[in-house]
């Protein structure tokens, strides 16, 4: 039987962590067949299909494992929140200090007046750190501008970012992050603005691949972040949500509700919260950056996503707010050591968890038809991501079957 017509690469002499089962999918002395974009074939090399390969190569022993997905960053952004850091370090909250004007408005006044190019040239340097760790798909949130001009303006950075760099870039409008000042005294009046204005614009120019929202006290209460939710929904489409970050403000049941493709943050997210996630197949994104930055006490609910089953993604949150953090691997070992998950848990949350958060079912496993988006390592075992932090493992990334040069 015909297990493909030709192949472009043939990869032998391989540790395969597929992803596609427990114990990380291993297949030991493996080979992986690409044909194009795509993978062609993945088993053990003794039942390699008999066709000749344009270029067949060994990787003498190496693991080989599906690319690293980062599905939540804020890398598009200016200015520098560092000395905001240093007041934190010295007993200020992320609260008071927003509800001085700081925070995430700081970063807005700065990407505000910051041109297009400079947006671009600060964020390259961010999705180039990603990648040289494995990454092959990015998803970049706007957030930033809170008004029409400079969410537009992010979202085709972010677009041109995907253009520009071999990697994968997802867009979401995240224009619901926070309440302009313009708008302090109605909120009501930038959420109708949101629903009627900006998101039939970022439909039109096919800006977006999803929305978000931040349902927080200190940002948008659930009624409003449903009026954006229908309308994104109206429009086509599919919704994610910051949830349950600071307090319970029902986001995982609102995220739940509304098919969403993700909930976010989930540290406050209440145990019984947990079963309607689980029913709505929406992926639970845990975002330790975060957590560690704020000095955070209250875990999100693992054993009860894990109970039910929920699919748990890892991601950086990379923002120059509270998670200062353009590194998968630190995500991953910061999951491990705070969250109590499973070196491969994390490995599953930076990998098809991750992808699903994304609605990206082309990859985040090494199957027959998937996307070939591979890494390949300098590792002992794949456990070691979660393990070490600051020692380069990657020895080589192949995104759509293309050797990346790093
Ligand atoms: N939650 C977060 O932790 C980030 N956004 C959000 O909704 C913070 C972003 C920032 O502080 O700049
Ligand atoms: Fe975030």
């Amino acid at each position: 039987m015909l297990i493909c017509d030709a192949m472009d690469l043939l990869l032998t002499d391989a540790r395969i962590a597929t992803m596609t089962g427990p114990g990380y999918g291993v297949i030991e002395d493996g080979a992986i067949a690409i044909e194009g974009e795509n993978i062609a074939w993945v088993g053990p090399q003794s039942e390699v299909p008999d066709l000749a390969a344009d270029e067949s190569r060994s990787v003498d022993g190496r693991w080989i494992t599906p690319a690293l997905i980062d599905c939540h960053t804020h890398l598009v952004f200016a200015g520098d929140r560092s000395g905001e850091f240093e007041q934190r370090q010295g007993g200020a909250s992320y609260e008071d200090i927003a509800r001085a004007g700081g925070g995430i408005m700081s970063t807005v006044h700065a990407t505000r007046e910051a041109s297009a190019d400079a947006l671009y040239a600060s964020a390259l340097e961010r999705i180039h750190a990603l990648m040289a760790e494995g990454v092959a798909t990015v998803e970049i949130k706007s957030g930033y501008g809170l008004d029409i001009e400079t969410e537009l303006k992010m979202l085709k950075v972010a677009r041109r970012l995907g253009d520009a760099v071999p990697v994968t870039v997802c867009t979401t409008l995240l224009a619901a992050h926070a309440v302009p000042p313009e708008f302090a005294d109605d909120v009501d009046g930038y959420v109708d603005l949101i629903c009627n204005e900006l998101l039939p614009e970022v439909v039109a120019g096919r800006l977006a691949d999803a929305v978000d929202a931040y349902c927080e006290s200190i940002a948008f209460d659930a009624g409003q972040v449903e009026s954006i939710f229908s309308r994104a929904h109206e429009l086509g489409l599919p919704v994610k949500l910051h949830a349950d970050q600071l307090s319970d403000g029902g986001g995982a049941r609102l995220a739940a509700a509304f098919g969403a493709l993700s909930a976010d943050h989930l540290e406050y997210t209440p145990a019984a919260a947990v079963e309607t996630l689980a029913e709505s197949g929406t992926v639970a994104v845990l975002l330790p950056g975060a957590f560690v930055t704020l000095g955070e006490t209250r875990r999100p609910p693992v054993a009860a996503l894990r109970a039910n089953g929920v699919p748990i993604a890892v991601a950086t949150d990379c923002n120059p707010g509270t998670s200062p953090i353009c590194s998968l691997h630190a995500a991953m070992m910061l999951a491990a050591r705070q969250f109590r998950l499973t070196p491969e848990e994390c490995f599953a949350g930076v990998t098809h968890a991750a992808a699903q958060a994304l609605g990206l079912p082309d990859r985040g496993t090494l199957a027959k038809g998937k996307r070939a988006d591979i890494a390949i390592w300098d590792f002992a075992h794949p456990r070691e991501l979660a393990y070490w932090f600051g020692t380069p493992r990657l020895a080589e990334l192949l995104l759509g079957g293309q050797t990346t040069a790093r």
